[in-house]
């Protein structure tokens, strides 16, 4: 069933200038993107996005930090795309992201874990609504014949 997700690159990951690179990983495995914007999140919306944790002992720091600086937010749209997204992502450990994912690529810290994922598709479209007003995710068709110039031609020689 074709799904959207909600994939977020952190503070982190911007300045480590790795926005290009998960953008690639999300586009190159096929998903298509629907909505995207960088932003500096307010406390407010933060505390929102991340609710689910208000008790834990590392909520304090995870606000302090998600806030730090600017995030790309970002809506990417597949069949499965929940449960690929976090496939590309990896775990939240660190440690037990294997290589080829992008925790497992480039993070060695667990608060510092460079990208947000959604992890059912519940929480998907809780956390696009918080990002995104219902016009800015956007409806098109993805078609590399027409972008090439090559819909009603016969084939090159
Ligand atoms: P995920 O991002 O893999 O869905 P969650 O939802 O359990 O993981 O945690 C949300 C964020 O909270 C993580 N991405 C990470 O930045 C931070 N976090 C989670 N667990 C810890 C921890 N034990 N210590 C510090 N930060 C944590």
């Amino acid at each position: 069933m074709v799904e959207k997700t909600f994939i977020m690159v952190k503070p982190d990951g911007l300045q480590r200038a790795l926005v290009g690179d998960v953008i690639t990983r999300f586009e190159t495995k096929g998903l298509k993107l629907v909505a995207l914007k960088l932003l500096l999140l307010d406390k407010p919306t933060a505390e929102h996005h991340y609710s689910v944790h208000a008790q834990k002992e590392f909520y304090k720091d995870l606000i302090e930090f998600i806030t730090s600086g600017p995030v790309v937010a970002m809506v990417w749209e597949a069949d499965n795309a929940v449960y690929i997204g976090r496939k590309l992502t990896g775990p939240t450990t660190p440690n037990e992201a294997p290589p080829g994912t992008i925790r497992g690529d480039y993070c060695l810290n667990t608060q510092f874990n460079v990208i947000h994922a959604s992890d059912t598709v519940k929480n998907a479209q809780r956390e696009i609504d918080i990002f995104f007003r219902p016009e800015e995710i956007l409806h098109y068709d993805k078609s590399i014949r027409h972008w090439l110039g090559l819909d009603g031609l016969e084939p090159a020689r």
